[in-house]
């Protein structure tokens, strides 16, 4: 039975308690809400005010005129929460009463955004919301400046485990996300005279009003000691006996379809010490020893590491992954499936998809946990575990690649070493019955290095049922050029699944313009079935709809004004281009080429190469975070802002370019900034960028790229076609072939006079008052020892940015241009990612 309510989405059908329950009522349950969900309030504005207003008084404990902004902010979470739960609850039961396969994520990072628009949109509930709180007098829009979005990631890799969880939530999958509540996420970043520096990002400070916390939920994680054999009935077995343990307190996340009734769960786990580690290993009758321990266990969760491109290897970081991932296995086998089990069945029930190789150590885990712990003969559980593990590989640079010295992972987890030695030593075996005593081979494949550590690539190649990079070129490279031997021994192994991302929020929400534009010219089912757009490309040649188009983009830059100028008193220029790079600052992805580009341009200005009068309006736009310990990239920060300052400043500029670095981008930043971008700026040297995200988001918007062929430009400029892409650089195998050669950056510097005048400026100091050292390491890099081969590429980059020049002075063409961006880039939704992954490497079925 189903009881019809007015809008759209989860409320259209809400569930009546109790209907439909596959599961019995506990024992001595006689009311009737005693079994199901109660269901969800009333989704009118009326029910939505009295909600809103019971949730003030009642969990915030406050009057409405004595509300504070936060209170305000959190009722209304709790209000949406309210509607969502029920659903939440009904499908997790009808989950656990199913045998259906679930996807379990197992992801160090998920960099979120903001939640309270994205779940209104999900529910359905966003203009009952806005009407509710007019009626009340409460302005939304204060409240959506109060949320602080959860940073638990550092760039791509966390962004997309947030986008895949979006699109399974509205595709029905069933999917568990599993990774760290980091208290403190990315660092939050300022400058100080341009240099970064970094601040705790302290988001719950105020609390978080979407989590459910279940500290009687918590697990017991082991750490350290020594193994031993014992005789079991004539069986030798091994069994770890750890030294010290913490717990693991599970919070849990709804990630809510897009109005579809469906919402899967999220579940970070935050450590905690427990009694036995206090008393056992620091007590010695110290009590304050022993409450300092306290902060030892809740360090492990304390912090997310801030480096995305070197693996250090650094003890708490493995602390950190073994403790999620053991967590999220023992959570998925002890508490998600049925008491009893039957393990060798388990790939029926879960896939644990690796992101990267931050969670590999589940690999030994599960073995562990099936041959110690449930007496399974190693055969069997190693057919189980390879059938369970799938492996996602997000970059080719070797420093990235995780590798954990055998001593410190033998000191922290002695069992899980003893495992990876046999995983290893019957994979070489394998590997000898096949090319026979090939050593060079033997020494290439070993998951133990020569040097004596443990490669997390190896092990989750080895150990997964599927691996793949994440654009076309990217696996290509990640088969032919990191893991050939494993291609060939493993036939059928490797595949490529191309991100996308999720166009609820990154369209959607960030540019509800564009979203009504599209609507209005071909209805609404693109949300979910993002290949629609191509219904758009007849409307590129409309000229009223290209005015729409242009009218939308003003809009979201006087928008994005409006952002800048009260976050951080900065002032865009009405009638300028706006030219974009926001990413993790990197030298691979080459923000310095970029930065070459506008040195070049200030100086055919100042040097009266051309009037300024005659140049058109440009604004640069960067938002960029350097690891805190990465020296050359925090310098090349320095130089952005350094030549931001000098340009914008110097009246025989006239205004006509402004370079713009808002401090601390994220994700509420980019939904501002990615709307409003007239040209989206991807370009990494060739065959470094393993895919990039924000391509896709920028072309999904109607920005024109500037890009290589890299990552999944390659595929972005396959679809929009050439006219519409700008298109420079050096391809991979010719990178590959300077780079054999000799790749001499001199003979490039003397080649072109704009690219020597504009080293000359930064090297002598014209952006540093006149202090040529403080820059001068960057140019000697550049010259000297720059594996990106920044210099290779100037020219043609530069070539590049005269034809956007060009082409940007026909309105009409670069809007056609544009329109055709987004009608083509449907790709690259994140549910096309996902159904990709479902039927090449999960095979999972939606939860009808
Ligand atoms: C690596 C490390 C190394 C140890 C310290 C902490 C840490 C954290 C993250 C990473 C992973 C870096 C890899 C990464 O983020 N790759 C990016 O993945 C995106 C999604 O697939 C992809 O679009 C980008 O091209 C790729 O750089």
């Amino acid at each position: 039975m189903r009881r019809r309510a007015v809008v759209a989405g989860y409320i259209r059908f809400v569930p009546e308690a109790n209907s439909t329950s596959p599961v019995p009522a506990p024992a001595g349950a006689t009311h009737p809400l005693a079994i199901g969900p109660v269901g969800a309030p009333e989704a009118t504005v009326d029910g939505f005010v009295a909600q809103y207003l019971r949730n003030l008084n009642f969990d915030r404990g406050v009057t409405l005129s004595a509300s504070t902004a936060n209170d305000r902010f959190y009722a209304l979470a709790y209000t949406v929460r309210d509607y969502l739960v029920a659903r939440w609850l009904e499908g997790v039961r009808r989950y656990r009463a199913s045998d259906r396969k679930a996807v379990c994520y197992l992801s160090a990072e998920y960099l979120l955004g903001r939640q309270l628009d994205n779940n209104l949109l999900a529910s359905g509930l966003s203009d009952i919301a806005a009407e509710a709180l007019a009626q009340c007098g409460v302005d939304i829009e204060e409240l959506r400046a109060q949320e602080v979005e959860p940073g638990l990631g550092n760039g791509g890799l966390g962004r997309l485990a947030a986008c895949f969880i979006d699109s399974l939530a509205t595709m029905s999958v069933p999917n568990v996300g599993y990774g760290i509540r980091y208290e403190y996420g990315i660092f939050r970043q300022t400058f100080e005279d341009g240099r970064q520096v970094e601040q705790p990002d302290s988001w719950l400070e105020l609390g978080s009003p979407w989590e459910f916390p279940h500290p009687e939920a918590a697990q017991t994680i082991s750490f350290g000691g020594s193994t031993e054999k014992y005789d079991d009935g004539g069986v030798t077995r091994s069994r770890w006996v750890p030294a010290w343990s913490v717990q693991a307190v599970p919070y849990n996340y709804m990630v809510p379809g897009y109005q579809n009734g469906r919402v899967n769960t999220l579940r970070l786990w935050s450590s905690r010490a427990n009694h036995a580690f206090d008393l056992s290993v620091f007590n010695a009758g110290d009590y304050v020893e022993a409450v300092r321990a306290q902060t030892f266990a809740e360090n492990i969760s304390k912090v997310l590491y801030p480096e995305d491109s070197t693996a250090q290897g650094k003890e708490l970081r493995l602390q950190q992954q073994y403790f999620f991932v053991a967590a999220s296995i023992r959570d998925f086998i002890d508490v998600v499936l049925p008491e009893d089990f039957d393990l060798t069945r388990l790939p029926e029930r879960a896939i644990f998809q690796l992101n990267d190789t931050h969670p590999v150590i589940g690999v030994p885990e599960l073995m562990r946990i099936l041959v110690d712990e449930k007496k399974m003969e190693w055969d069997a559980a190693w057919a189980v575990t390879q059938q369970c593990f799938a492996y996602t590989c997000h970059t080719l640079l070797p420093e990235a690649l995780e590798v954990w010295p055998i001593d410190l992972l033998g000191r922290l987890l002695p069992r899980h070493l003893e495992i990876i030695y046999r995983i290893n030593e019957e994979f070489l075996l394998a590997v000898r019955e096949r090319f026979g005593d090939d050593e060079a081979r033997i020494r290439d494949m070993s998951i133990i290095s020569p040097d004596g550590a443990v490669r997390m690539a190896f092990l989750a190649t080895v150990a997964g049922s599927k691996v793949n990079g994440v654009a076309e070129l990217h696996s290509q490279l990640l088969r032919e050029k990191v893991l050939p031997a494993f291609d060939e021994f493993f036939p059928g192994k490797f595949t490529n699944v191309t991100n996308g991302v999720t166009p609820r929020r990154f369209v959607r929400l960030a540019n509800p313009e564009l979203s009504a534009l599209i609507t209005e010219a071909i209805g609404d089912g693109w949300l979910t079935d993002l290949e629609r757009l191509r219904e758009l490309e007849p409307f590129a040649d409309d000229a009223d709809f290209r005015t729409a188009f242009g009218e939308m983009k003003a809009a979201n830059k006087r928008r994005l004004a409006a952002t800048l100028q009260a976050r951080d008193g900065l002032t865009i220029a009405d009638d300028h281009m706006l030219d974009v790079m926001v990413k993790r600052l990197h030298e691979y992805k080459r923000q310095m080429l970029k930065l070459l580009h506008i040195v070049t341009a200030y100086d055919r200005i100042v040097s009266g190469e051309v009037e300024a009068s005659s140049v058109p309006g440009r604004t640069f736009v960067f938002g960029a975070k350097a690891a805190p310990g990465y020296d050359m990239a925090k310098r090349i920060i320095h130089l952005i802002n350094a030549v931001g300052s000098v340009v914008n400043d110097d009246p025989r500029v006239e205004g006509r370019l402004k370079v713009l670095f808002p401090p601390n981008y994220n994700v509420t930043l980019a939904e501002r900034i990615i709307p409003a971008a007239d040209l989206s700026e991807q370009i990494s040297l060739a065959g470094k960028e393993a895919s990039g995200t924000g391509n896709m988001k920028f072309a999904l918007n109607g920005a024109l790229t500037v890009g290589t062929d890299d990552g999944a430009n390659v595929e972005i400029r396959e679809l929009v076609g050439d006219d519409n892409f700008f298109l420079f650089g050096m391809s991979e195998p010719e990178v590959e072939a300077l780079w054999a050669r000799g790749y001499t950056p001199a003979e490039f510097a003397e080649k072109d006079a704009g690219l020597g005048r504009a080293l000359d400026l930064i090297g002598s100091g014209a952006f540093s008052g006149g202090d040529a050292s403080v820059f001068a390491p960057i140019v000697s890099n550049l010259m000297n020892d720059d594996r990106f081969m920044v210099l290779a590429d100037y020219t043609s980059y530069i070539a590049a940015q005269d034809r956007v020049d060009d082409a940007y002075t026909d309105t009409a063409a670069w809007q056609r241009s544009a329109v055709l961006n987004v009608a083509r880039s449907g790709f690259f939704s994140s549910d096309r990612s996902m159904r990709d992954y479902i039927d090449r490497i999960w095979h999972t079925e939606p939860l009808g």
